[in-house]
């Protein structure tokens, strides 16, 4: 007779997260519900993902959705989509959204709670329309300011303050990926039950990298350090490694594939600047957060990124992700050639 007893465990993301919820003594429950509805968030906006290519053939025909709106822009509906689901449930003291200039406020007619959440609703949304991977970012810290509505203080806080972090990417399937500060897990979305599940358990960068990943296009731009440590990754990397250079310009879905295969993301400034595109707090901090938790290190290319503290919402910032003998080595290479080109001058 079979013993169902030893049955493997099936682990939907909803179990997770209430599991994690032991490793905080004393929590209220508020962050747990929080992850929740970003799961259910993540669900929402993945039904429409996958129909994109259909969304001027709907739009051409004068259609509606559900709720008597006209058809909207992708990423104009994932922001909705977060701000509606999150707005009302007492988890929230403000939101910050890439889509937004200013922190959105919680509405007046409903509780104020212990978080901020920070999201880019549709990263790398520039490549819908050639039906590559895109994605949601968050970032949840707890608030610093005592009650009251939330303010810049709440969001501005830098990477060590992160309280949970993740992605859902909608890619060839869609997964959850998140870390609420104990390891990084994965989690696949079964559309025929409309459940996240446990796919990917405790995700650790591999010791031996298989990719780095830059837009080399922009090489003529950058100093003559990164210029030098692009160098010496095309040419091989001192033989010490074997690595492919894999680029997708869809930060999620290169990020996503670093942290399965192991190696280094980077997106330096242009010479002379000290900041790059990518933004702190809606990209650089929550993707390095789960980076770091897989065992990776997160730097400028100068200094770690872990102790920066934002100065303004969408404050974009220089990243070098990775394993850390890469990463360090960037910053050895650009110390040792920018720093001294620095000093001549
Ligand atoms: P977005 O937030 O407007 O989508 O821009 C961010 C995206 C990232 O996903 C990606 O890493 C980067 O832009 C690609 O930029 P580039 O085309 O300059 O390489
Ligand atoms: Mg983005």
């Amino acid at each position: 007779m079979t013993d169902w007893r030893f049955d493997e465990k099936i682990v939907t993301i909803e179990r997770h997260i209430q599991d994690q919820q032991s490793h905080f003594p004393g929590a209220s429950g508020q962050l747990t519900g929080l992850l929740q509805d970003i799961a259910l968030a993540g669900k929402m906006i993945a039904s429409r993902t996958t129909r994109a290519g259909l969304a001027d053939i709907i739009g051409a025909t004068g259609d509606t959705n559900v709720q008597g709106e006209t058809v909207q822009k992708l990423d104009i509906y994932a922001h909705r989509t977060l701000f509606r689901l999150n707005d009302h449930t007492g988890r929230l003291c403000a939101m910050g959204s890439e889509e937004e200039e200013h922190l959105i406020p919680i509405p007046q007619e409903f509780e104020i709670g212990d978080y901020v959440l920070l999201f880019d609703p549709l990263d790398g949304s520039s490549n819908i329309s050639y039906n590559v991977s895109v994605g949601t970012i968050f970032t949840i810290f707890r608030r610093v300011t005592p009650s009251g509505p939330g303010t810049l203080e709440d969001a501005l806080q830098p990477m060590r303050r992160i309280v949970a972090a993740g992605y859902i990417v909608y890619g060839s399937s869609t997964m959850m990926v998140y870390s609420a500060g104990n390891g990084v897990d994965g989690f696949t979305l079964d559309p025929s039950v409309g459940e996240f599940l446990l796919s990917h358990p405790n995700i650790k960068l591999p010791e031996t990298p298989r990719y780095w990943s830059s837009n080399v296009s922009y090489y003529p731009k950058w100093s003559k350090g990164v210029k030098a440590y692009s160098d010496w990754l095309m040419s091989g990397a001192d033989d010490s490694y074997n690595m492919s250079m894999r680029y997708i310009g869809s930060m999620i879905a290169d990020i996503h594939r670093l942290l399965l295969s192991g190696g280094i993301f980077f997106y330096p400034p242009e010479v002379g600047k000290d900041e790059g595109k990518l933004r702190l707090l809606y990209e650089v901090a929550p993707m390095g957060f789960l980076v770091r938790q897989a065992g990776g290190y997160v730097s400028t290319g100068i200094e770690p990124v872990w102790d920066i503290e934002p100065t303004g919402l969408h404050q974009r910032i220089s990243v070098f992700m990775g394993n850390r003998d890469l990463v360090e080595k960037a910053e050895a290479m650009i110390a040792e050639i920018d720093g001294a080109a620095a000093d001549a001058s």
